[in-house]
């Protein structure tokens, strides 16, 4: 028998190890934190194990109810939030919740106030939960500025300010994705242990990819740099062969595999939606900050992403995100749009 082998297969770097082991690089940190994170990976599990019982609990389908952008609420959409405010609130940690079910942000009463704000889509994609396709739940931390003086103020921040950022994907299996700032780390979970162990580590995107990301039904209604940049990709002139496309429609899914893989990820501004689909709090900012963190870029056809300052708390943004040479490509179609005065 191996036993070094299998000493080393024993010695898991789990979630919370590694979260305690960024903590003591600042010795001044109380683990606040780390408390914070301990009850988001909480609110991951139930929400992972609810996925995955769904169809036997009866948890597919619609709740009757619609939210506050006129889509249907599933029930596990409710569930999901449900389960995200009562972990964050009893975390002790928070002052502040955006979450994508509720018009308005959530006040922490102020006993159990702390002093990080946390943004959040607890199921993202959920037009994909009735056929099983790859879910997840996305989240930002910042931090409030006056821990006597919370106001909504303090939820629009710009991503720029963002602490930490990461998401959790209920798919094949279950990988919850997290930067504190220091780079991405993945953990996958391991459901003989309920355990998140460190899988990925040091996520590194590739520089240029080999893969477009969008929904290309929409394509008669694109601004001009987006439809010459997937023209490109179809028909590459540099004596490239062309791009795959690959497109889940779900968010997290679609982000996680351009992070692995490379390539572009596009939810551009069309005429019928000059601010693109997806939400600029709990969607944009989250997943531009990880693609920054993993070398890649975030931009809106304008600027840096996480250079926006939110005006409300569900704004939308048009965004384009991936390896830092495809946006670098598409950066340089919008310049050139704009000095044809397109
Ligand atoms: P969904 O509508 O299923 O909730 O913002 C939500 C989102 O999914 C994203 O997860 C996904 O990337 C996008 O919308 C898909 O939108 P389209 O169906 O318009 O392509």
């Amino acid at each position: 028998m191996d036993y070094e082998a299998d000493t080393s297969r024993t010695d898991l770097m789990t979630i919370t190890r590694f979260v305690l082991n960024e903590q003591s690089k600042y010795p001044e940190s109380r683990g606040d934190f780390t408390i914070l994170l301990s009850h988001v990976v909480l609110g991951c599990k139930f929400v992972c194990s609810s996925v995955n019982k769904a169809g036997l609990a009866k948890l597919l389908g619609l709740a009757g109810d619609t939210n506050i952008q006129g889509e249907e609420q599933k029930k596990l959409d409710v569930l999901s939030n449900e389960v995200f405010v009562k972990a964050l609130i009893s975390s002790g940690r928070t002052c502040l919740l955006v979450s994508e079910e509720v018009e308005e942000a959530i006040f922490v009463p102020p006993s159990h106030r702390g002093k990080y704000i946390v943004v959040f889509d607890p199921l993202d994609g959920s037009s994909n939960i009735d056929c099983g396709v790859s879910i997840g739940t996305i989240f930002g931390i910042y931090m409030v500025e006056d821990e006597t003086k919370v106001s909504l103020e303090d939820a629009l921040q710009p991503g720029n300010k963002l602490l930490a950022a990461g998401y959790c994907m209920y798919g094949s299996s279950c990988t919850f994705v997290l930067s504190t700032g220091n780079g991405v780390n993945g953990f996958t979970l391991d459901p003989s242990l309920g355990e998140f162990i460190l899988t990925h580590p040091n996520i590194k995107i590739p520089r240029k990819g080999k893969i477009y990301s969008v929904n290309e039904g929409n394509a008669k209604n694109w601004d001009e740099p987006t439809t010459k940049y997937v023209q490109k990709c179809k028909f590459p002139q540099d004596g490239l062969p062309p791009k795959s496309l690959r497109y889940i429609g779900s968010m997290v899914a679609d982000i996680h595999r351009t992070l692995l893989y490379g390539g572009i990820f596009m939810y551009p501004a069309d005429i019928k939606s000059p601010n693109g689909k997806l939400r600029l709090l709990y969607e944009v900012f989250p997943m531009s900050y990880l693609m920054e963190q993993a070398g890649g870029q975030a931009f809106t056809g304008k600027q840096r992403a996480l250079d926006l300052v939110p005006k409300q708390l569900h704004e939308r943004s048009p965004i384009f995100l991936g390896s830092y040479d495809d946006i670098e490509q598409m950066k340089e179609l919008y310049a050139a749009s704009k000095a044809d005065g397109a």
